[in-house]
């Protein structure tokens, strides 16, 4: 189980209590000055989502939750699985350990079966490896195409909040790869999940899957099965999901059933319909298939939140690049005018987050906008705007973070 059915159960039951969900949504929110006390109406759980997922910490978007940002203002640099954003195509699969098994198949595997399969005791028996990565949904951020650069886009509306930190345990895709025979002629491999179908528009497209290349499958990519020191929760992919550092989120394939092999390249419409861009400042056919995340950082606070004019303000924030470690988070209280160094608490590293902090002693009253801009060490800076794209993937355009002064 992935997590004890005791803590579960309490967990429900909390998240159903109006007295004890009242008392969380006040702890939550404690620090964050301006966000919403909210009282026990919102459902325990989402459809399709397992976990509870209670307005204090999360947005329900369709199929989806997203993380409400300020809910991490008291969280580590990893994320705990109860705050971490879900993204479903369709629903969480409530797998078991015991009857699963990972086939491994294709043109791709040397000898004459080609085909091997692998229970959970073998996949276990296997040199474990542990790393630090976060997942982050290509569209995080999307509804800023909107809101901030009044184009519109397709897809789910997040915010900033479609990104989570945790610590991976798991085995290298590598070694299950050499295991099952891998061939020098292999050029993709596959990993599809044992989720329902994906229908949208009336067309079933098939299980969630997305072609990954040999060389990205060969090199940091692990199949994992526990989440920050626990087995993985139902909704993050248990008992074993791919977990691509550094990649857009669609990599990361949940509930992992079987990897295909190929020595031809593959496609899925992970890899041709979504997750390139496409419009009129991109090629007729799209880009190619997008692989890294871009470059964001984000404050800790509500859209929208009430400060008191007059009083030093300690504000907090995250920031991110999967191209290269963190190097600087500047901000600014006038709208991008002047700009001075947050301090970054992490040692910075790449395909992880830190968090920053800046003071800010607002003195006028009225409305007023927070920006804060990194940079990494690779020299990727945060633009003003992010290029249009119709799927709104990837932005990464400095947020004008609005806020009231009062
Ligand atoms: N099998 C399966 N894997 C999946 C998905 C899914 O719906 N089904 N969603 C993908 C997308 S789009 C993202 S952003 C990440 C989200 O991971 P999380 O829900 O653990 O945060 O999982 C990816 N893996
Ligand atoms: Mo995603």
């Amino acid at each position: 189980m992935p997590s004890s059915p005791d803590r579960r159960e309490l967990l429900k039951l909390l998240a159903a209590t109006p007295l004890a969900a009242g008392a969380l949504a006040a702890t939550a929110t404690a620090h964050a000055t301006a966000a919403p006390i909210r009282t026990a109406t919102a459902p325990a759980a989402a459809a399709g989502i397992v976990k509870p997922v209670p307005p204090e910490l999360f947005t329900l978007r369709g199929t989806n939750a997203e993380t409400v940002f300020s809910a991490l203002r008291d969280t580590g640099r990893l994320t705990p699985a109860d705050r971490f954003f879900v993204r479903n195509h369709t629903s969480t699969p409530r797998l078991s350990e015991r009857d699963w098994k990972l086939t491994v198949w294709g043109s791709g595997l040397t000898g004459r079966r080609r085909s091997v399969e692998f229970d959970y005791a073998t996949l276990r028996s296997l040199p474990a490896v542990t790393r630090t990565a976060v997942i982050e949904c290509a569209g995080n951020g999307r509804s800023l195409f909107t809101t901030q650069q009044g184009e519109s886009v397709s897809g789910t509306s997040w915010t900033l909040g479609a990104i989570g930190a945790a610590r991976w345990r798991g085995v290298r895709l590598r070694d299950v790869l050499h295991r099952a025979g891998l061939s020098s002629s292999a050029v993709d491999v596959m990993p599809s999940g044992l989720d329902d179908e994906f229908v949208t528009g009336g067309v079933n497209l098939g299980r969630v899957r997305r072609p990954l290349p040999v060389a990205k499958a060969l090199d940091d990519v692990i199949l994992a099965y526990e989440m920050n020191g626990e087995p993985l929760p139902y909704d993050h992919g248990y008992p074993v999901r791919v977990v691509v550092p550094s990649w857009i989120g669609i990599a990361s394939v949940k509930w992992l059933g079987d990897i295909e092999v190929s020595d031809t390249p593959l496609a899925s419409p992970w890899n041709t319909q979504f997750y390139r861009l496409f419009g009129a400042a991109h090629p007729p056919g799209g880009s190619a298939p997008l692989t890294r995340q871009t470059i964001k950082s984000a404050w800790e606070l509500p859209f929208g939140a009430t400060l008191a004019a007059g009083e030093t303000h300690t504000l907090t924030g995250r920031a991110w690049s999967a191209a290269a470690p963190l190097e600087t988070v500047e901000i600014s209280t006038d709208g991008g005018r002047s700009w001075r160094r947050a301090r970054v608490l992490d040692r910075p590293r790449r395909g992880g987050w830190v968090r920053w902090r800046a003071d800010w002693l607002p003195d006028r009253t009225g409305p007023a906008e927070l920006l804060a801009r990194a940079t990494d060490r690779a020299g990727n800076r945060q633009p003003e705007r992010t290029v249009h794209n119709t799927q709104g993937y990837l932005f990464d355009a400095v947020v004008r973070h609005p806020v009231t002064v009062v």
